[in-house]
């Protein structure tokens, strides 16, 4: 059985995040998603919108995904590979030649697939905030006054 193991924040869960799942998956029989804490997160410098518990079971209803796992630090993949027998660590082109990952090539193969164009979790903030009335308050438009002779 080929075991595949992934690294990521997954937040807003998205297309890209999805096929990047689906062609890890589709590497091996067994995919492991290492999901990173609202804590790591911090240390990354971002500020997931969902928390870790309802990121982590967003990813568990993806049929793709065979288990979640915490990503806790930087340091952790090395263990990661040897305790779950890895076969193969996915990750987006976005990271290939990174010093994050290529080291993991001395425990196994290291795979970058490439990353989907034109959507991430940043783009969509950004773009719902472009949304937003001018007046940045959401207009819930006031029933008409049924009674006209009031
Ligand atoms: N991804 C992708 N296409 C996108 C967006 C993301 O293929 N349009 C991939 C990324 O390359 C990554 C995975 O989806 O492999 C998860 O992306 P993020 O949640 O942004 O993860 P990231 O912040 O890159 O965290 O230790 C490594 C980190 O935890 C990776």
């Amino acid at each position: 059985m080929k075991r595949i193991l992934t690294y990521g924040t997954f937040d807003l869960l998205h297309y890209g995040h999805i096929r990047l799942l689906k062609r890890a998956k589709a590497l091996g029989d067994y995919l492991i998603v290492a999901l990173s804490t609202d804590e790591f997160n911090e240390i990354k410098g971002k500020k997931a919108y969902h928390n870790y518990e309802t990121r982590k079971q967003m990813l568990e209803a993806i049929r793709y995904v065979d288990l979640v796992i915490p990503e806790q630090n930087w340091e952790q993949k090395i263990s990661d590979v040897k305790k779950y027998e890895v076969d193969i660590v996915v990750m987006g082109s976005d990271w290939a030649g990174s010093d994050k990952f290529d080291y993991l090539q001395d425990y196994c193969e290291v795979v970058y697939l490439d990353r989907t164009e034109g959507v991430s979790t940043t783009k969509i903030k950004n773009d719902l905030k472009l949304q937003e009335p001018k007046n940045g308050i959401n207009q819930i438009p006031t029933p008409k006054n049924e009674n006209k002779n009031s």
